[in-house]
């Protein structure tokens, strides 16, 4: 009965299961992309910037904590996964980034945060943290596209996932192991873009 909720768009399935209001999340995709085509203007402000990866590293690193614990269905180990993502995004100085690259940060990092925080304050509800986690994996994809990744990382897709919608996680493995679906269905998913 709860599952119909997943038919709604996941911005308002998130928004419904949540009730959270300052939730901004799908606008940030269209805007990352343009940003990122248009980037002439500012080589000055970018040879003075942090280097992109330094930036996603932690971030990456505790997102995949929270992938694993999924996959394994052990909420407790992507709740506190979570919770050190919080940390991560909170620890990142954006001053002295490019005014494009704060404003993608700023747009991806609230809504990054956001997802990760309901993550690591429900351990016992893995379905919940599933439906954030959907969510999440899609501010952690714009933001190795426009920061760059330390490691390499695999977008891994799965139509069944999201209660049938479809859904992609990152991975730092070819071998698949889904995060939406756990030992029901460990490996369902293909991969459709490697990242570097
Ligand atoms: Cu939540």
């Amino acid at each position: 009965m709860k599952k119909n909720i997943f038919i709604f768009a996941l911005t308002a399935a998130t928004l419904a299961a949540c009730n959270s209001a300052d939730n901004k999340s799908a606008g940030n995709q269209n805007e990352t992309k343009s940003e990122q085509s248009g980037s002439s203007g500012d080589k000055v402000a970018k040879a003075s910037e942090v280097k992109n990866t330094t930036v996603t590293k932690e971030i990456v690193s505790q997102y995949l904590l929270i992938k694993d614990g999924l996959a394994n269905d052990n909420g407790q180990n992507a709740s506190t996964a979570g919770k050190a993502l919080v940390q991560a995004i909170g620890k990142v100085d954006a001053t002295s980034f490019s005014i494009d690259k704060k404003k993608i940060w700023e747009d991806i990092s609230a809504d990054a945060k956001e997802m990760a925080e309901h993550i690591g304050d429900n351990p016992g509800k893995i379905a919940h943290q599933r439906e954030h986690f959907v969510m999440l994996s899609k501010d952690i994809y714009d933001l190795v596209k426009a920061f760059g990744s330390e490691q390499v990382l695999y977008k891994v897709f799965d139509s069944m996932s999201d209660n049938g919608k479809g859904a992609f996680w990152l991975s730092e493995s070819k071998e698949i192991k889904n995060p939406f679906m756990g030992k029901a269905m460990l490996n369902s998913g293909t991969i459709q873009e490697e990242i570097k």
